[in-house]
C-alpha cells in the first residue's frame, strides 16, 4: 500500500460567499478513499474548530474542487464539488456548490486548462455532481485573469471582478425531476412543503408554519434547537420522497423557509444547509428557491412578488442582503437561470494534510 499523501499544489480562493480549495484531479489520488482522507487533514476535521488546517469552521468555508480539462464536446472543464464536513470525518460529492464554481473559470485559466481571451474569457463547465452545464464569464484584459473590478455581492465586503455565470437544465439535476413528488405541495409531519430542485435539492415552506417570522438573524435560528430538530425530522422524512435515499450523512436537501420579502425583493429566506443556517442562500439553492416562486401552488408562490415578463429579475432576500437570479421563463418553465458572483484567489502553493 502506497504512503498516504502529505500535501498537494492547491490554490485558495473565495467563490463568491465560500471559500475553498481548488485542485487539479490529476494532483490528487485517483483513489477515493485516499483522496478524501488527505482532503480531511488538509481541512482539518473532523474538529468544529478545525484548528489544524485550513478549514474556517464553517460548512462555508470548507470546500474543495477537483478540476480538469473535459472530453465533452463543447465542455471546457470538468468540475467535481465535494463537501468536507467540519466535524464530522466525511467528504461528500452528493451535492453541487454554484458559489465554489465562480472560481473554476479563473482556476482554469489560470492553471492553463483554459486559454484567455483578450478582455473576456468565457469558460464552459461540466459541473460533475450533478451533470449539468454552467457557462462563467471571466475578465481577462491582457490574457490574464483580473480579480480587481467594481462588482458587489452580499456577503462580501468590498468589491471585485464580475463573474457571470449561466445555467441551463437544472431541473431534476440531483432528484431526477423538478418537482419529484410530482406535486407542487405536499404535507409531510403536519407542514406544507414543496420540496423542489432546480440545481439544488430544498424542501421549502412557510418560515410562519414553523413559529417563525422568518427575518431571525443566523445565530438566532441556530439557537433555537427544538426549530433544528423539527427542520432534521423534515428533511429526513423528504430525502427518499426526493428520490434522494436515505439523507441522514448527505447535505441534501437543504430546507428553506420562506416570508415575503421585506426589502423589495421577490421573497425573503432563511436556509439550513442543512444543520447549520446559510449566512445567505447557495446559488443553486436561490434558483430553487425563486423557481418555487415562480410554481403556483408551491409553498412561496402566495408569499412571492414575481416581476411580469419573461425575464424576471428576482432578488432573492437572505439573513446578510439579497441574492438575484434572473431567470428565463419559457412556456412557463424556468429554461435558464443567471447570477452575477466574483471570485478571488488567495493564495497559490503546497498544501500539507
Ligand atoms: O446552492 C451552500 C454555498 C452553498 C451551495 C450550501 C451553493 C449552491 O453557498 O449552489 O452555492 O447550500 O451548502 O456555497
Amino acid at each position: 500500500m502506497s504512503s498516504p499523501l502529505r500535501s498537494a499544489r492547491c490554490m485558495w480562493m473565495r467563490g463568491g460567499t465560500s471559500k475553498g480549495g481548488y485542485f487539479l484531479r490529476d494532483e490528487l489520488p485517483t483513489d477515493t478513499d485516499a483522496r478524501d482522507a488527505f482532503l480531511l487533514g488538509v481541512m482539518g476535521s473532523p474538529d468544529e474548530r478545525q484548528i489544524d488546517g485550513m478549514g474556517g469552521a464553517d460548512p462555508l468555508t470548507s470546500k474543495v474542487a477537483v478540476v480538469s480539462k473535459s472530453e465533452r464536446d463543447d465542455v471546457d472543464v470538468d468540475y467535481l464539488f465535494l463537501q468536507v464536513s467540519v466535524d464530522n470525518a466525511v467528504v461528500s460529492d452528493a451535492q453541487n456548490c454554484g458559489n465554489i464554481l465562480a472560481g473554476i473559470g479563473p482556476f482554469a485559466i489560470e492553471r492553463g486548462l483554459v486559454e484567455a481571451k483578450a478582455d473576456e474569457t468565457l469558460v464552459s463547465i461540466y459541473m460533475e455532481n450533478t451533470g449539468q452545464i454552467a457557462v462563467a464569464n471571466v475578465q481577462t484584459p491582457n490574457s490574464e485573469v483580473n480579480y480587481k473590478g467594481d462588482a458587489t455581492i452580499d456577503g462580501v465586503p468590498g468589491a471585485s471582478a464580475p463573474v457571470p455565470l449561466e445555467f441551463k437544465d437544472t431541473a431534476g439535476s440531483s432528484c431526477g425531476s423538478l418537482l419529484p413528488t410530482g406535486n407542487a405541495l405536499d404535507e409531510i409531519n403536519g407542514i406544507a412543503v414543496t420540496m423542489i430542485d432546480n440545481g439544488m435539492p430544498c424542501v421549502v415552506l412557510a418560515a410562519s408554519d414553523m413559529g417563525i417570522s422568518g427575518i431571525e438573524t443566523r445565530e438566532e435560528l441556530e439557537a433555537n434547537q427544538p426549530l433544528r430538530e423539527r427542520l432534521e425530522a423534515l428533511r429526513l422524512a423528504c430525502g427518499p420522497l426526493m428520490n434522494l435515499g436515505d439523507v441522514s450523512e448527505k447535505t441534501v436537501p437543504k430546507v428553506t423557509m420562506v416570508s415575503a420579502a421585506q426589502n423589495g425583493g421577490s421573497i425573503s429566506t432563511r436556509t439550513f444547509i442543512p444543520h447549520r443556517c446559510h449566512a445567505s442562500i447557495g446559488v443553486l439553492g436561490a434558483v430553487s428557491v425563486a423557481t418555487a416562486c415562480l410554481i403556483e401552488g408551491s409553498s412561496a408562490y402566495d408569499l412571492a412578488t414575481i416581476p411580469d415578463g419573461d425575464v424576471k429579475t428576482m432578488p432573492i432576500e437572505h439573513p446578510i442582503g439579497e441574492t438575484t437570479i434572473v431567470a428565463t421563463v419559457v412556456n412557463g418553465n424556468v429554461e435558464s437561470a443567471a447570477i452575477l458572483r466574483t471570485a478571488n484567489k488567495l493564495m497559490d502553493g503546497d498544501v500539507f494534510a
